[in-house]
């Protein structure tokens, strides 16, 4: 079985969904098996953000990450990291499929509700950072 790493980004927590965004997930037949929230330090932000260290999006992306809690969830289920990403929909809520969590939920391109990893690698990366102490 499959895990992939989702974070529920400050937009959405400020606005009352985690409840909303973790059942989707629930329903789509992915299992919730850890749990976390926390506000990100500039280091966490700085290692999840890294590839995009040098964009024209990057500082603004860091201190949106940073500017409030946000929820760490390993959800676990087959195929997990295609089917979260399908779940959660394209990063422009803009562009995002009707009923994607982004298209129901997301504001803009930075404040878009969610992330989840992109590889397997992702998933081993992004956990090291924020479920190790
Ligand atoms: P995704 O989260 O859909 O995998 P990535 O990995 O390309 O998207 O980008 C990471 C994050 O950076 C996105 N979730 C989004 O918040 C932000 N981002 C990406 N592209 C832009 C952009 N053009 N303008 C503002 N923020 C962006």
């Amino acid at each position: 079985m499959q895990s992939s790493l989702v974070i529920i980004k400050p937009d959405a927590v400020k606005r009352n969904l985690i409840g909303n965004i973790l059942s989707i997930y629930e329903a789509n037949g992915l299992r919730i098996t850890k749990l976390k929230m926390l506000t990100p330090s500039l280091k966490q932000a700085e290692q999840h953000y890294g590839e995009h260290k040098g964009k024209s999006f990057y500082d603004k992306l860091i201190s949106y990450i940073t500017s409030g809690p946000i929820v760490l969830a390993l959800v676990e289920g087959e195929d997990a990291v295609d089917s979260v990403r399908n779940l959660n929909g394209a990063t422009n809520p803009a562009d995002a499929q009707s009923e994607t969590i982004r298209a129901l939920y997301g504001i803009d391109k930075t404040q878009n509700s969610v992330h989840a990893s992109d590889s397997f690698e992702s998933v081993e990366r992004e956990t090291a950072i924020w479920f190790e102490e």
